[in-house]
């Protein structure tokens, strides 16, 4: 109940006095909430995934894989996961024998003896010579798991570790702010294909970048040309990066916009070329647009749109603040802003 009461206060805090946040109003990201007692942000990932799956997509995140330090840790988050997902019994968390086989260590490196290790009944007992990722049930104990079974998850970040981007209003400070277009962009230099890199930029708050003027190819084009793109080895096709347009029975922008009415829909000459074997979009290092097979690594440009927290709220929990007060009493189960 105390836990509950805390949520309480924090999201209410939030809403009223947060503008452009800073770490002093524990926000991280609007997907994750936070513990007073922990002073740490979760959020309890749906979608299952195998143990190496979820522990990638925390980190697109800014998070890691969660693992308990203490009971104190445990009991905290195995409560706001009986409120947010009452229907999950148990977790992926972030300990495996990623190291030496059945020696289970966190995913930082330190030995579960050092952290919560309160293992079920008989575990861990390396079911089938196979088991290797462990699992968190609902009743706060320990099992080794098979790492390939798809779980549910939960994603960590703590307040210590969270640094701001004030100017772009977001965790990542990878993330430049653009004064002319008023928004920010982060140029990726670990090459992806097209749908990873799509991925990636969701991850991080943001969409593949979209060109809508000819002044914002022009940026686009001068940071693209100031990235240390030299610096990158491997197999990865070079020229050009990916950004958020494909061909969908016709070239769309991941904003849903047809491409000749974003703004900018200059196809460098012969382009596009591809046909049915070339359907997402890129640009050369020119900023003309080329059409390009969507399996290629190349490097990619995210967009950032910086909003205020009071609509990152409003996107969380409905349009007005009503909306936002029936929510806060459902989830923790008083009026907010009531004794
Ligand atoms: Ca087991
Ligand atoms: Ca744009
Ligand atoms: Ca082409």
């Amino acid at each position: 109940m105390f836990t509950k009461f805390l949520f309480t206060v924090v999201l209410i805090d939030t809403v009223s006095r947060c503008t452009y946040c800073q770490v002093e109003h524990k926000f991280f990201r609007r997907d994750y909430a936070y513990i007073d007692d922990t002073g740490s942000f979760y959020k309890v990932h749906t979608l299952h995934k195998t143990w190496e799956e979820a522990k990638i997509k925390c980190e697109l995140e800014g998070a890691s894989l969660f693992y308990p330090e203490d009971d104190d840790e445990a009991a905290a988050v195995i409560s706001y996961w009986n409120v947010t997902q009452p229907l999950f019994q148990w977790v992926f968390i972030g300990v495996a024998d990623w190291n030496v086989k059945e020696v289970f260590e966190t995913i930082d490196g330190r030995p579960i003896s050092n952290v919560y290790d309160n293992w079920g009944y008989g575990e861990p007992n390396n079911g089938g010579g196979i088991e290797g990722c462990v699992i968190l049930r609902k009743d706060g104990t320990l099992n080794d798991d098979k790492c390939e079974n798809k779980y549910p998850f939960i994603c960590k970040k703590t307040l210590a570790t969270l640094q701001w981007n004030s100017q772009c209003n977001m965790p990542d400070s990878d993330y430049v702010y653009s004064e002319q277009h008023a928004r920010c962009y982060k140029f990726h230099l670990t090459p992806r294909n097209w749908t990873d890199a799509h991925a990636v930029c969701n991850a991080e708050q943001s969409y593949l970048a979209v060109i809508n003027s000819e002044g914002e190819r022009a940026h686009l084009v001068d940071i693209t040309a100031a990235a240390p793109k030299d610096t990158v080895v491997g197999d990865y096709l070079r020229g050009g990066v990916h950004l958020g347009f494909q061909n969908k029975k016709g070239w769309v922008t991941v904003k849903g916009v047809p491409l000749h009415l974003s703004g900018y829909s200059r196809w460098a000459y012969g382009q596009p070329d591809g046909g049915g074997n070339e359907l997402c979009g890129s640009m050369f290092f020119s900023g003309e647009l080329n059409d390009i097979g969507c399996f290629h690594k190349m490097f990619f440009i995210c967009e950032h749109e910086v909003q205020i927290l009071t609509e990152d709220i409003k996107y969380k929990f409905g349009e007005d603040d009503k909306n936002i007060n029936d929510t806060l009493i459902k989830v923790f189960g008083k009026p907010p802003g009531q004794p």
